[in-house]
């Protein structure tokens, strides 16, 4: 029989490309959507328009226990990866509540229904480099401790430890993906590399005369939101669930990026880049390495994407798309 799997943020940029490759499985694929993604599926289901016919969407809300209840007890999936998430940082500065709300509850809410109405679901929770914030290792492992620099970091701590304890107390299959910075050609306009990318084309096209960073000596573990999806499924196969760093082991800064992205587009950087402090964050985190040595060992995985080739297929997405789009 097909598996079934249930996906929150289903919408987002991981979302996509986990739905895409648990189809390629065979699996049948549903998704938790706000009712308002049903409402307005041109702008809000753009990264599910090439798969909109194959998967089954269901309007429920991450907030509301009873509308999860509802959907968990109907399903009762296989696998749930809970991706649902507000995961902008610069947000969660403007809007700890809500951030802390969605997070915490969200995740709470849907280990609470697996444990009630469906206990043989495995539950995958979207676990953050962020946790690690000011790193009290280099580089970071699963053993690092987390010290967390918003309430997106606290968030997602809180939502690691709540999968960890309702696996140890009620013996249920729940693991935890620690995964590093990882992006793509779909990767939401707010964050930094997508930012770049898309501002690099304008520039490249004429419809945009500068861009405007805040800090731009913050150093990330960047990869691509393809490999990482991989990585997501695996740990759902395994006999026991654990809990992995999923990252490249290679660190580059926010200035590496965008020198790399407006040299693959034959600018120099040096011309364009502004830099603008009202970009900065009250608290940022400075640098993420990680160690992916016990993924490699235990799920066999490692990326196949290096930075040159991430920052070669934004650019080149970005283009395409603003020559097609015009913004
Ligand atoms: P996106 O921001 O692209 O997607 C987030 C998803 O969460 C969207 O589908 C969004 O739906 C949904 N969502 C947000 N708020 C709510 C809500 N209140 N109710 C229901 N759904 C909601 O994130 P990514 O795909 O990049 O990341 C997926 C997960 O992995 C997130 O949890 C993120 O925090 C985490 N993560 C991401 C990393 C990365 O580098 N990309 C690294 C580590 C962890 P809608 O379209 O309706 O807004
Ligand atoms: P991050 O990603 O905070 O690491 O969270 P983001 O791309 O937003 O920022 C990375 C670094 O770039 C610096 N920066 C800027 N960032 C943005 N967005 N816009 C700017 O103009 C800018 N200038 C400099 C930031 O200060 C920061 O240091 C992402 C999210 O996907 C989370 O959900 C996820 O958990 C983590 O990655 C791992």
């Amino acid at each position: 029989m097909a598996k079934t799997a249930l996906i929150t943020g289903i919408t987002g940029q991981d979302g996509s490309y986990l739905s895409e490759l648990l189809l390629l499985k065979n699996y049948k694929v549903h998704g938790l959507v706000r009712r308002v993604a049903l409402e307005d599926k041109t702008h809000r289901l753009w990264r599910l328009r090439g798969i909109l016919n194959k998967i089954n969407l269901h309007a429920a809300s991450l907030e509301s226990y009873a509308s999860i209840v509802k959907l968990i007890q109907h399903l009762k999936p296989t696998e749930i990866y809970h991706l649902g998430a507000q995961s902008y940082i610069d947000y969660a500065f403007k809007d700890e509540f809500s951030t802390l709300n969605t997070n915490i509850n969200g995740t709470h809410y849907l280990l609470s229904a697996i444990k009630e109405f469906s206990p043989k679901s495995k539950f995958y929770f979207a676990a953050s480099s962020e946790m690690y914030g000011k790193v009290l290792e280099i580089p970071q492992t699963e053993k690092t401790p987390f010290y967390p620099r918003s309430t997106y970091g606290i968030s997602k701590v809180a939502g690691f430890d709540l999968t960890r304890n309702y696996r140890e107390a009620y013996n249920l299959f729940c693991c935890n993906g620690i995964l590093f910075n990882h992006e793509s050609p779909r990767r939401g306009f707010e964050f930094v590399t997508r930012k770049i990318t898309h501002a690099v084309a304008r520039i490249k096209l004429g419809i945009q005369k500068d861009l405007k960073l805040g800090n731009i000596e913050a150093k990330r573990d960047w990869g691509h939101a393809k490999d990482y999806v991989e990585a997501m499924w695996l740990m759902m196969q395994q006999k026991k669930p654990e809990d992995f760093v999923i990252c490249t082991g290679k660190q580059h800064s926010v200035k590496d990026f965008t020198k790399l992205a407006f040299k693959t587009a034959g600018l120099d950087y040096k011309k364009y880049l502004k830099i603008d402090k009202n970009l900065n964050r009250p608290a940022d985190v400075q640098t993420l390495l990680g160690d992916h040595s016990k993924a490699k060992k235990i799920l066999k995985w490692k990326n196949k994407h290096s930075f040159e080739m991430l920052v070669k297929d934004m650019v080149a997405s970005d283009l395409e798309f603003v020559e097609k789009e015009g913004y």
